[in-house]
């Protein structure tokens, strides 16, 4: 298998998850501000044109951080990270939707708009962008009170959903764009996520 992949918050989920399996594979670094990821060689692996993009050993490419991941739980199945059983299956897959499309998403479409770091490719509206980091503020607070009452966001058990907040508090962090209130249970549990090796696989 091959990743093809850049230092972005999408292909650091594949990181973690794939660090939090124990398993490796080829690197193929993409240069994305090059543009690397919009050449006709690239688009005919991912037609949307971003990373990460998984290619397997028969040739098949997989695109969408979500469905590597499913597919790496499938080929190895333990630790456990999107479910075992119908119902935890099902809580992770809404915590993970929740959070990819309430948070991660404003986040990215903030950065996106706000400082057009792609603006060779897209039409960036820095006010749609701030509308967008407003949201993201405002969404924290439905994570954190999920939080107190729960471990970790599908339960008691760590999961994809997991990922995906960490790496959006991360990407909010680093980049400035999205000013995210301190709540209390996001941070308790942020704090202890961080421990986790996963969180620094690069
Ligand atoms: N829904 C996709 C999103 C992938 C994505 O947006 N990747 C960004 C990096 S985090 C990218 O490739 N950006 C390059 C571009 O927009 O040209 C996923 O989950 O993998």
């Amino acid at each position: 298998m091959k990743l093809y992949e850049s230092p972005s918050p999408n292909a650091r989920r594949v990181h973690i998850f794939m660090a939090e399996k124990g398993v490796d594979c080829e690197r193929v670094p993409v240069d994305i501000r090059a543009g690397e990821n919009l050449t006709p060689e690239y688009l005919a692996k991912n037609p949307g044109g971003r990373v990460p993009v998984l290619e397997l050993d028969d040739g098949t490419f997989l695109s969408e951080s979500v469905a590597i991941c499913r597919y790496l739980e499938g080929i190895h199945p333990e630790p456990n990270l999107f479910g075992n059983d119908p119902l935890s299956c099902a809580q992770v897959e809404m915590w993970q939707r929740r959070v990819e499309l309430n948070l991660f998403f404003e986040i990215a479409m903030a950065f996106r708009n706000i400082t057009g770091f792609f603006k060779d490719r897209e039409t960036c509206v820095p006010e749609w962008g701030r509308v967008c980091a407003d949201k993201a503020a405002k969404n924290l607070t439905w994570f954190d009170q999920r939080l107190c009452e729960s471990q970790y966001l599908a339960g008691t058990s760590f999961s994809i959903a997991d990922i995906t907040l960490a790496v959006a508090l991360d990407f909010a962090e680093m980049f400035k764009v999205v000013e995210l209130p301190a709540l209390e249970n996001v941070g308790r549990w942020k704090a202890e996520v961080d421990q986790r090796p996963s969180m620094s696989a690069g």
